[in-house]
């Protein structure tokens, strides 16, 4: 099995972006979040196109799993290339940037606000769509600035099942709605990068490919040693494809199923959970998409 035939986009996604599309024109602003350790590979190329003439905030959720150069990096160049009229780091787990969330969207409605004040309205709405990939934290996000649980939570892909409005306080309304991925990845690389934070059910992903992937990119990053310890791996290991060293991992971390069979898929599963529980460290998996941009420019 491989990334390129895995079912990511399943029907309901399909109906998802056109509720998605259908409500646009109830809302003033477009709240698109992004992950963190994956931004380039968690921006929906669909949302840009629905969100044609709103105001679009870009927030960079679960900054709290990526360290500050790389955070940096990724802000200035969503600013650098105008991907949206503000952009902030945030964590919806921690409260990071909730209040200066506040300031954004005040500033991004106070517009529509003045313009319908002067036509002698009382009270003006602002009505915000967070839209995003699965599990990047739209319904924590609205927890978290709603102060209550008011939108279901989940730490799994497809946890919100179709739209919900809630009332964040008078005048403001944010429409919750689930997390979608698009039919066609650019590459390979976005597919294998979703699947490591998260974003795809990981009961239909190649597993043991995707934990490839993510050793590879560990020791391209110069990050071995993390493995080594964590995993009780030797030197010499490193040189093995990622397959074998799964296996090396299975064996020396016990995980044995009967008839002395090693358990690769247990290996393969503990080595993402630890990564999606910063157990690894605190590093983003977009760094080959970073490289490329810095030798571009
Ligand atoms: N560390 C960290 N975890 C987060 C953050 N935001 C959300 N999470 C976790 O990510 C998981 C998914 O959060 P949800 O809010 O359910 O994600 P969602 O985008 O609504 O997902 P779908 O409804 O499946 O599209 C949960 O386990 C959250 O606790 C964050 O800023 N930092
Ligand atoms: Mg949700």
């Amino acid at each position: 099995m491989s990334m390129t035939k895995i079912n990511w986009y399943p029907g309901h996604m399909k109906k998802t972006k056109e509720m998605i599309q259908e409500n646009m024109a109830l809302v003033d602003i477009v709240l698109e979040i992004v992950d963190a350790r994956i931004p380039l590979s968690s921006k929906n190329p669909d949302i840009v196109r629905f969100a044609k003439n709103k105001k679009r905030i870009l927030l960079i959720n679960k900054s709290d799993l990526v360290n500050k150069d790389e955070l940096r990096f990724w802000k200035e160049y969503f600013k650098k290339n105008n991907m949206a009229d503000e952009i902030l780091e945030i964590s919806a787990e921690t409260g990071l940037n909730i209040k200066q969330l506040f300031a954004v969207i005040d500033k991004v409605s106070e517009e529509k606000r003045k313009k319908m004040m002067a036509k002698g309205l009382r009270t003006v709405t602002t009505r915000l769509l967070v839209a995003g990939i699965p599990n990047v934290g739209k319904s924590r996000l609205i927890n978290t600035i709603v102060g209550k649980k008011s939108a279901g939570v989940g730490n799994k892909p497809g946890f919100t099942k179709g739209k919900q409005w809630v009332r964040i306080k008078d005048g403001l309304e944010l429409l919750d709605t689930p997390g979608i991925l698009w039919p066609k990845f650019e590459d390979d690389e976005v597919g294998y990068n979703l699947a490591i934070a998260g974003a795809i059910k990981d009961e239909i992903l190649p597993l043991e490919e995707v934990a490839g992937r993510l050793l590879s990119k560990m020791k391209a990053y110069g990050m071995w040693k993390v493995l080594k310890d964590k995993y009780k791996l030797l030197d010499e290991d490193y040189s093995e494809v990622d397959g074998e060293i799964i296996e090396k991992i299975a064996l020396r971390m016990n995980m044995i199923m009967k008839g002395e069979v090693l358990n690769i898929l247990q290996a393969s599963y503990t080595i993402l959970r630890d990564y999606r529980s910063c157990k690894l460290g605190k590093f983003g998996v977009d760094r080959e998409k970073k490289l490329e941009i810095i030798q571009g420019e």
